[in-house]
């Protein structure tokens, strides 16, 4: 009777710490590859000025301003994205080859872009717009075949009184203008009578979620981040949940505004911005070049990972024009290459340098906020390398020369043969001293280009 007892005990504790996704989910996630993350809220309205001035910290502004709340919420009065589509944002997300959207719920000013019973600070009590964004991007979403997520500040959040944060100081991303007192700040009230209820109602009120984007967990304790995981399992069981929840109980990791060194078997996702911030602002005229981002991508896919691209739109509800070149070399670039990037996954080594120097794409450890972008800028030379079956693709990257020596392949490969998927390039290839030297002709017409290799079975 007590092996008995003990086993029901274990077998529960084992339950619910595993209130994880199952496997055919995480699947679908890395097969996906490509995601749009969209950043809009109040701060899209300001877009990078307040009182007249340029302000410091796009969404972040009404911490770097110690904007009172009373004066921050007044901007809600004038939100009215008269331009708002969202049809219009979900067909372009899927001309550009994205599989899914995540979207800004919440973001650290704490302002609801939904339509919340558990806080009136939201769109449809405080904007003239009075209309709920959300079910109008779930229900494009789902006529365009898009998965969809919320994005959640979890441990900031600036309208609360019980949200303190220790980072980079006591204090140092949490409210302390409104409510000074940080050391009695109750993050457990915060998070039983505003992010419990709220994550309740996102994910009860939209039918079938199937992200819940947490961000900057900050203070939250293992226990709060295990309750709020079987939470969310419990209500919509399918739903992921990224690791920015807290305390490892995620199921797939994030990096931010960088890439990563090396292949990670666990699922995982780099955020980048398409220009300078994550949120819409007037001043943000730099924008990453359509091949840069292609190169971003490419070199994350080859190491295991999703990409999850940040667009920002305007107050009106417009994607900035500066974002049209990049979602178009997308679609152009995964039209003809897709093949070796839908549903692939790392080969033994993710890729080499043409030049076999050390690579040079370190990560940048150091901690930003907002305006940080620490991709790599320097343009390599170099080969990323996916699987699928008995096929690895070469994606190279940015080299001019016709004629190169792989050192990752060998003659136990046993190559069948190699083909330019651009039908206006052609190749010839041999093994020598057990590396593949590979000679291309014809047209090169794509900065970065791709070679089938065909293995024998
Ligand atoms: C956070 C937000 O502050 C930012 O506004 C945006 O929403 C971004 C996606 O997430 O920024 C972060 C969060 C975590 C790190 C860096 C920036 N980090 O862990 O390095």
């Amino acid at each position: 009777m007590k092996q008995l007892i003990l086993l029901i005990i274990y077998l529960l504790t084992f339950l619910n710490l595993s209130a994880q996704v199952n496997d055919s989910i995480v699947d679908w996630f890395k097969d996906s590859k490509l995601g749009m993350f969209i950043h809009w809220g109040l701060y899209s309205h300001t877009a990078g000025d307040w009182k007249g001035r340029p302000s410091k910290g796009a969404e972040h502004f009404m911490l770097y301003e110690r904007i009172p709340l009373k004066e921050y919420s007044k901007i809600a009065n004038e939100f009215d994205p008269v331009d708002f589509n969202a049809s219009d944002w979900v067909k372009k997300a899927k001309y550009a080859g994205m599989k899914y959207m995540i979207v800004t719920a919440k973001h650290h000013d704490g302002f609801a872009m939904y339509d919340s019973k558990v806080s009136d600070y939201n769109i449809v009590k405080r904007t003239p717009f009075a209309r709920d964004p959300m079910s109008e991007i779930i229900k494009a979403c789902r006529e365009e075949g898009l998965k969809f997520g919320f994005y959640y500040s979890l441990g900031r959040d600036w309208e609360n009184p019980n949200v303190p944060t220790n980072w980079p100081v006591k204090g140092g991303r949490s409210n302390t203008w409104d409510y000074p007192d940080e050391d009695n700040k109750r993050l457990e009230i915060y998070i039983e009578e505003k992010v419990k209820p709220q994550i309740t109602e996102l994910l009860t009120n939209y039918g079938e979620i199937d992200f819940i984007w947490f961000d900057t967990p900050e203070l939250v304790t293992k226990e709060q981040s295990l309750e709020l995981r079987k939470l969310i399992f419990k209500i919509q069981p399918n739903c992921m949940v990224n690791q920015r929840i807290g305390n490892n109980y995620g199921d797939y990791e994030i990096v931010e505004q960088k890439l990563n060194n090396d292949i990670r078997k666990e699922p995982w996702e780099a955020c980048l911005t398409m220009g300078k911030n994550w949120s819409f602002n007037k001043y943000d005229t730099i924008y990453k070049k359509p091949d840069i981002l292609i190169r971003h991508f490419v070199d994350i896919v080859s190491k295991g990972g999703n990409l999850l691209l940040n667009i920002g739109p305007d107050g009106k509800g417009c994607f900035p024009v500066q974002t049209e070149p990049g979602l178009a070399e997308f679609h152009n670039w995964l039209g003809k290459y897709g093949e070796a990037i839908y549903g692939t996954q790392p080969w033994r080594v993710y890729g080499e340098n043409l030049m076999q120097q050390v690579e040079s794409e370190r990560i940048n450890e150091n901690f930003h906020d907002a305006e940080y972008d620490g991709t790599p800028q320097e343009i390599v030379p170099d080969f990323r390398y996916t699987n699928k079956d008995n096929i690895v693709y070469i994606i190279v990257r940015h080299v001019e020369d016709k004629e190169y020596v792989l050192s990752s392949f060998t003659s136990d490969d046993r190559i069948k043969s190699i083909e330019s998927i651009d039908s206006n390039m052609s190749v010839k290839w041999k093994i020598i001293e057990e590396k593949l030297k590979i000679s291309v002709f014809g047209k090169k017409k794509d900065l970065i280009y791709v070679l089938k290799v065909n293995l024998l079975d």
